[in-house]
């Protein structure tokens, strides 16, 4: 079990656990070592030490004679509770003011103010949750598509940290196997079967490898996908926007050079986030000043973009025109759409069927059940298996790339038929990073930087 100065536990803890702001009912959490001493003295009709856990109460908060609100109590006693605490969950109305109240009269009879995450990081350091569930928990809360609920419920349940737990297991065995071999050093026995070890290194190489190509994907899911649309004057990007929107988002009129600033709106696609950003149409000679700070505002979301629709007039764009674009796109590395627009009044089209452009009309909104499947498509290049583990924490990716070194240095290791000692220095290495992912290993600064990226009450 972890030390007491990890996790400060002897103190009580109080927050509001729903959002801020006017509700039916705001839920305000207890938790720590005097939660049932400090709710009874607010709540005088019922002695509340003495009641079961997991049962509710309804009644009178007061402060001394001061009525502060009809409330419900939730009882849980540890270990039975989130965070493995004795927990109370006072349910009161939804108004600020009383809700502050209510936090106010907790903290003068003992309890202090919770830091963001806090009761994930108790519920951590007393092992109801692992690393990776409590990270999932905060993913879970920040969810807004069901590819990202999903995922974050699929390791909330230990999707993650059983395949750690299982790989972690294996490698103890061998070390342990290893490192008594080396007491009988002068003895020359192998306890540990190699070739069985081999075996075991490929299987965990293949799974640390799924794992961290997984993150490309978790990271789609998780953090949504930059789409730019890219142009001249006039092509017609703020009408694709528009289309894709299915609403008048945009100015759109036939003077080049009506949108200046960026702008930017999501959209959903097949549970997917796409942030599309409209952009000022680019041309190299214009003498408006503001036009020219939008023209590089347009690079820039250009060149940082995770796609570029590049959007062009059909009827006026020349095939040297679109090849000189696509060459530029290569170069930079950008991966883009070509998108011919204005279709509608094509007469000839006399591109270059190499290109693979997507034929639209915006003003019409023909073309766009494809172009949003090829956006989909680029962006998504594998169809999305909620059932398996997919990373979404750039944490636990960093920490996987150590872990796929380590094994590569073992497996290496015994190509070369190195001595245990040192092979057992390189399991010891891999298993560092393993536990680091789930919070075997960890230290104080680490887990105050993780959960400080939770919201307060969670
Ligand atoms: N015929 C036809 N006209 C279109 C189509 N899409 C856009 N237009 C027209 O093209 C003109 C320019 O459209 P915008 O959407 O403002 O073009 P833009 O690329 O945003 O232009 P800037 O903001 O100036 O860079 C408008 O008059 C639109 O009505 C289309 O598919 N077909
Ligand atoms: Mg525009």
């Amino acid at each position: 079990m972890m030390n007491n100065k990890l996790s400060g536990w002897d103190d009580t803890i109080v927050a509001l656990a729903t959002a801020p702001g006017v509700a039916a009912i705001g839920v305000i959490r207890l938790s720590g070592k005097q939660t049932f001493e400090i709710v009874s003295a607010l709540f005088p009709s019922k002695k509340l030490t003495e009641q079961l856990s997991h049962t509710i109460h309804v009644g009178l908060l007061k402060d001394g004679k001061e009525v502060i609100d009809e409330v419900v109590l939730s009882l849980f006693r540890g270990p039975k509770s989130y965070t493995g605490e004795d927990t109370i969950e006072i349910s009161g109305h939804g108004s600020p003011f009383i809700q502050q109240q209510i936090i106010n009269a907790c903290i003068k009879y003992g309890a202090r103010l919770a830091k963001p995450g806090e009761f994930t990081q108790r519920a951590f350091l007393n092992g109801k949750l692992d690393l990776t569930q409590a990270e999932s928990v905060a993913d879970l809360i920040l969810s807004n598509t069901k590819s990202s609920q999903k995922t974050a419920l699929h390791n909330i349940r230990g999707g993650f940290s059983n395949q750690l737990k299982e790989i972690r297991e294996e490698l103890i065995q061998f070390a342990s196997l290893i490192e008594l071999e080396l007491d009988f050093a002068t003895e020359d026995v192998e306890f540990a079967d190699r070739t069985k070890f081999y075996l075991l290194i490929n299987k965990t190489q293949q799974t640390v490898n799924e794992l961290i190509h997984s993150f490309q994907l978790g990271n789609v899911i998780k953090n949504g996908v930059n789409v730019a649309i890219i142009g001249k004057p006039n092509a017609g990007k703020s009408t694709l926007l528009n289309c894709l929107l299915n609403e008048d988002r945009a100015i759109v009129s036939e003077i080049a050079g009506t949108t200046r600033d960026t702008i930017e709106e999501t959209i959903n696609i097949n549970g997917i986030v796409f942030r599309l950003i409209d952009t000022a149409g680019i041309r190299s000679h214009s003498n408006d000043a503001i036009e020219n700070i939008g023209i590089e505002k347009s690079i820039e979301k250009m060149n940082a973009a995770d796609l570029v629709l590049y959007l062009f007039d059909a009827n006026t764009e020349t095939s040297e025109d679109l090849n000189n674009q696509e060459a530029m796109f290569k170069d930079k590395q950008i991966k883009y759409i070509p998108v011919a627009n204005k279709s509608d009044i094509l007469i000839l089209n006399n591109f270059d069927t190499e290109n693979e452009i997507v034929f639209i009309s915006a003003k019409n909104k023909s073309g766009i059940h494809e172009l949003k499947d090829k956006i989909y498509h680029l962006s998504v290049n594998e169809t999305i298996n909620t059932d398996n583990t997919i990373i979404t924490n750039t944490r636990h990716l960093q920490e996987l790339l150590q872990i796929k070194l380590s094994l590569t240095n073992i497996k290496n290791g015994l190509d070369q038929n190195i001595p245990g000692d040192l092979l057992a220095i390189e399991i010891r290495t891999c298993l560092f990073h393993l536990g680091e992912i789930t919070g075997e290993v960890t230290n104080e600064d680490k887990l105050d930087y993780i959960f400080s990226k939770f919201c307060i009450g969670k």
